[in-house]
């Protein structure tokens, strides 16, 4: 890791439209971001809705990131890059559909509990759409503390599908 850089962990997700191709911009978005540099990124994975269920399967994945950003400066980007594709909050329902969702699931070691910033994420532990990419790429660090393996022998995986490359 560069001297002064933070490893943080992103969760990608989105239902709405061609969500693979759709993900794919916004990994090369934050990819290309000054000051962040991109260390890994898991498979994509096909999930069933959570929160509300009356919707359309998710596309979800993670990446690891080195990067030289504040959390906040970091939010800011992710969320540029969510308008850039076209997502629009003030049309939308809480855990309702999304081109593509960017969620900061941990910023090194930090804690934070602001109103616009929460780390590390506040529904990481239940969510095993986060759990399971997150595991891939994550699977031996650990986050806030808890090993991963066993955070996810507490959720409910069923139905997730871990999706092979496209070509
Ligand atoms: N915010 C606070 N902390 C953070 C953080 N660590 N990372 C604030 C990112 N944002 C953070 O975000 C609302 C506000 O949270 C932001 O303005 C930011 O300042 P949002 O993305 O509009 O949140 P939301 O959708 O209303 O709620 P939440 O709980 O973040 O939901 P998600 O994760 O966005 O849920 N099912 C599957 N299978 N896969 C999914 O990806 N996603 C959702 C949407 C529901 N069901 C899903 C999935
Ligand atoms: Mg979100």
């Amino acid at each position: 890791m560069t001297t002064g850089a933070a490893r943080a962990y992103l969760a990608f997700g989105g239902n709405v439209g061609d969500s693979r191709s759709m993900l794919d911009r916004a990994v090369a978005a934050l990819a290309q971001t000054p000051g962040v540099t991109l260390v890994a990124r898991s498979s994509d994975y096909r999930t069933p809705p959570w929160g509300v269920t009356d919707q359309a399967p998710f596309i979800n994945l993670c990446v690891a990131i080195d990067t030289t950003l504040a959390p906040l400066a970091l939010l800011a980007r992710v969320q540029e890059i969510e308008r850039a594709l076209g997502r629009d909050r003030a049309n939308e329902r809480r855990w309702g559909p999304r081109t593509v969702d960017i969620d900061i699931i941990a910023y090194g070691d930090l804690t934070l509990d602001e109103p616009g910033l929460i780390l590390p994420h506040p529904r990481l532990f239940e969510r095993a759409f986060v759990l399971m990419p997150l595991a891939e790429i994550a699977g031996n660090h650990g986050i806030a503390g808890r090993d991963l393996q066993e955070a996810l022998r507490g959720v409910d995986t069923a139905g997730i599908e871990r999706l092979p490359p496209r070509s």
